[in-house]
């Protein structure tokens, strides 16, 4: 294994288990350990975000590069892209991940012309493609920075200059194309600029129609190459746009059931955007596996005392046991998994604290995991629940959801009855049980 830019970590990050008192083991995060039909690894399919981990430098918008990272010092950029891909896959190897994410524009650099970003894009996907068959570390999803380049300030696919939507386009599939070369899982769309600012300037009805083209020709592309992962959308309300279409996971919803897209998406549940939403992650998780479109997860967390997308790692036992009844319930993230979109604070300059961050990520998701399947096992939550609704396997109930009588004759059966007979919804209860498995 290479020990080039991670010298103070000798050796993979050990299991060492709860008792022990060393801040670079994991404490509960033990990858082949079974947990019902699948090891922890399997469950979980933790993936490094490229981005944060390797190209954030801690600048904020009050000062610039706080990190003085060794990948960074070379003077070319292509040299620069390769020392941040060694690093980057001798950082997945010491941490015991097999998954990571990118943008396009985070592994190779923006070139002069977008025909040489392209040709940058190609070069280093040649490089990843090496090292992944060297190391057996895979790519969870890829996507394409939508963002950074001023010609998308006023959006890209939903941009008022057609010109500027081409440029998106073409830059998307060479994304994709990047995804595929790479065997990636998955391909992430999230519409960071794709929303408005004012709706003084902006029509608003022509720029989801927009969209929603360039989401079909995604598609059609796809098919048209043969690339079999899956296409996810991940909402976000705001930031950098004061107001983003893809809003939360029902306004996503709605978005492909209205322009016919249903059928080709899943999502990508950011924590740190359901609250920004004004949900909890757990209720954003739970609204896309309703709908079947829970397809992979950015796990992090936000300051609920900070107005904006912060991208903390998580750390919150409560959330990550909540998150993980719901991953379990639908079983398992299929072909998605958990992307720590998350960065370090600023003050945490020290390569060593992206270990930290990450085995602190990774166990409270193991112990999520745990705690959620000994409840599920248990059947702490789902009989209460299943009897809760009870009244409709049967009598009247029954016959309102086999649609077999309306308004009227419920009026009739009313009217013979005597008033409800009420039960608890016993939350204080459920919370108390929820409580002691987190032991
Ligand atoms: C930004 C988003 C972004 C996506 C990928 O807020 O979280 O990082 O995950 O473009
Ligand atoms: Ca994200
Ligand atoms: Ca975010």
């Amino acid at each position: 294994m290479p020990n080039a830019y991670f010298p103070n970590i000798a050796k993979p990050i050990p299991f060492e288990g709860k008792d022990s008192g060393n801040p670079l083991a994991f404490k509960y995060y033990d990858k082949n350990r079974r947990v019902g039909d699948k090891t922890m690894a399997e469950h979980l399919r933790f993936a490094v975000a490229w981005w944060h981990t390797f190209m954030g430098d801690g600048s904020d918008m009050f000062g610039g590069p706080a990190f003085d990272r060794a990948w960074h010092q070379a003077t070319d950029p292509m040299d620069g892209a390769k020392a941040t891909m060694d690093a980057a896959f001798e950082f997945f190897q010491k941490l015991g991940v097999e998954y990571y994410c990118f943008h396009d524009r985070d592994i190779a650099p923006t070139g002069d012309t977008f025909l040489q970003s392209c040709k940058n894009l190609q070069t280093m996907v040649e490089y990843a493609k090496t090292l992944q068959k060297e190391t057996g570390i895979k790519l969870l999803w890829g996507t394409a920075n939508l963002f950074s380049n001023p010609i998308y300030a006023q959006g890209a696919a939903t941009s008022p200059n057609a010109h500027v939507m081409a440029h998106a386009a073409a830059q998307v599939k060479n994304a994709i194309d990047a995804t595929h070369e790479l065997g990636g899982e998955n391909y992430v769309f999230w519409g960071g600029r794709e929303g408005y600012e004012t709706l003084l300037n902006t029509d608003l009805k022509r720029e989801q129609e927009q969209l929603a083209r360039f989401m079909h020709m995604a598609v059609e592309y796809k098919h048209k190459i043969g690339f079999d992962g899956q296409f996810l959308i991940e909402p976000k309300p705001c930031e950098p746009m004061k107001h983003q279409y893809d809003s939360d996971v029902a306004a996503t919803l709605y978005f492909l059931n209205t322009y016919d897209l249903f059928e080709h998406f899943k999502m990508n549940v950011e924590a740190n955007h359901a609250t920004l939403a004004g949900h909890s992650f757990e209720h954003e998780l739970a609204a896309a596996s309703a709908a079947g479109k829970l397809g992979s997860v950015d796990a992090n967390r936000g300051d609920l005392l900070l107005g904006w997308d912060t991208d903390q790692f998580p750390t919150d036992i409560y959330s990550t046991t909540l998150a993980m009844i719901i991953i379990l319930r639908q079983n398992g993230l299929g072909r998605g998994g958990l992307n720590f979109d998350a960065k370090v604070r600023r003050s945490s300059h020290d390569p060593t604290d992206l270990f930290y961050a990450h085995i602190g990520g990774m166990d409270a998701f193991a112990r999520g995991l745990l705690i959620a399947y000994e409840i599920l096992r248990d059947k702490s939550l789902e009989t209460f629940i299943e009897e809760r609704y009870g009244s409709y396997k049967s009598g009247i109930g029954e016959k309102i959801m086999a649609g077999k009588i309306g308004f009227d004759e419920l009026e009739n059966w009313i009217s013979s009855q005597d008033e409800p007979v009420l039960q608890s919804g016993r939350q204080e209860m459920l919370e108390n049980i929820i409580n002691a498995y987190i032991r």
